[in-house]
């Protein structure tokens, strides 16, 4: 599958710049857990250039409503999933489906660290220093099929472990989605660890989603199964309220949630009176995704 790579000089940190404040950071982390200098750790070109947010506001405010549907839950209960050891079935329109290994995927991958933009639907953002690998090597690892279009992910389920399941909070498990030149993009990450420590339960672990120009809920924690189809897959928010949530979700300031504006939000840790900061269109990453949706009105396929 080929793609552009458009990422401009100024989308991207000079790698020196970026090793020193991945220095100072990894310091900093450190510190603040009891514990030294973490491993070096590659920087990425597709690294954005802005300050990280703490580790302790993006680990202590969140959603995963497999804990709960409070912002305070996943930390206070995600301890009870069970992370290791971890698999992901992948099957559907693949050359070779079966049940991987996390073990084995991540001996396969390149792993680099990326500091992303993160944005969620209800008007929250954060910086995130995230290290994993593109979800790209991971599908040719298993080899896409010719027919397929898109992939579908699903979350663990494990009641017993996630007590939000428990409940009917949302139609488990949690099912997300994406057209399949979205996940070949260089962008869309399959995140192993955050701020150079493996990553957190609430956060996602053993592996998660993340694609920074789309709202917050498409980055699926915990993956348990990814499946290749030539059809769009159901997804837990658009089947809750199609009107609210769309399959594409991207970041876009010009296109409202019915209920609330989208065209500001508040960087997460900045305290009362933080300031609210103007959305960037695709989350500020434009130049490397807009074409992906040339001659889509991006209001009706939100
Ligand atoms: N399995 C699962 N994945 C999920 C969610 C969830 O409830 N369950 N919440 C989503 C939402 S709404 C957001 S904003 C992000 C939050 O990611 P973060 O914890 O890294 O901030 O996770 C997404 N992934
Ligand atoms: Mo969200």
């Amino acid at each position: 599958m080929a793609y552009k790579n458009e990422l401009k000089r100024s989308d991207v940190t000079p790698r020196a710049d970026f090793l020193n404040r991945r220095q100072l950071m990894s310091g900093a982390v450190g510190l603040a857990a009891g514990m030294a200098f973490g491993p070096a750790m590659a920087a990425s070109e597709y690294s954005s250039d802005l300050e990280p947010t703490s580790l302790e506001d993006v680990t202590s405010y969140n959603n995963f409503y497999e804990f709960g549907t409070g912002k305070g839950d996943p930390a206070k209960n995600a301890h009870t999933l069970t992370t290791s050891p971890w698999a992901i079935e992948i099957g559907g329109m693949v050359d070779r489906p079966g049940s991987y290994s996390l073990e084995d995927i991540v001996s396969k991958m390149t792993i680099e660290e990326r500091i992303y933009r993160f944005r969620c639907v209800e008007t929250w953002s954060a910086v995130v220093p995230w290290d994993g690998f593109q979800l790209s090597q991971l599908l040719d690892l298993v080899g896409v099929q010719s027919d397929a279009k898109y992939v579908a992910f699903e979350t663990v389920y494990r009641p017993d472990e996630m007590p939000g399941q428990k409940t009917n909070s949302l139609d488990w498990p949690y099912r997300e989605g994406l057209r399949l030149d979205e996940a070949m993009n260089p962008l869309t990450l399959m995140a192993t660890g955050m701020y150079g420590e493996p990553m957190p339960k609430q956060n996602g672990a053993p592996i998660r989603l993340v694609v920074p120009w789309k709202y917050g809920y498409k980055s699926i924690k915990s993956i348990a199964k990814i499946t290749l189809t030539d059809t769009q897959p159901e997804t837990t928010w658009n089947m809750l309220q199609p009107s609210e949530y769309g399959f594409y979700s991207n970041v876009n300031p010009e296109v409202s949630h019915p209920r609330w504006s989208q065209a500001y939000e508040k960087p997460i840790g900045g305290g009362l009176f933080a300031k609210r900061q103007p959305t960037l269109m695709f989350n500020g990453y434009e130049d490397q995704v807009a074409s992906l949706y040339e001659g889509m009105d991006l209001a009706v396929n939100h």
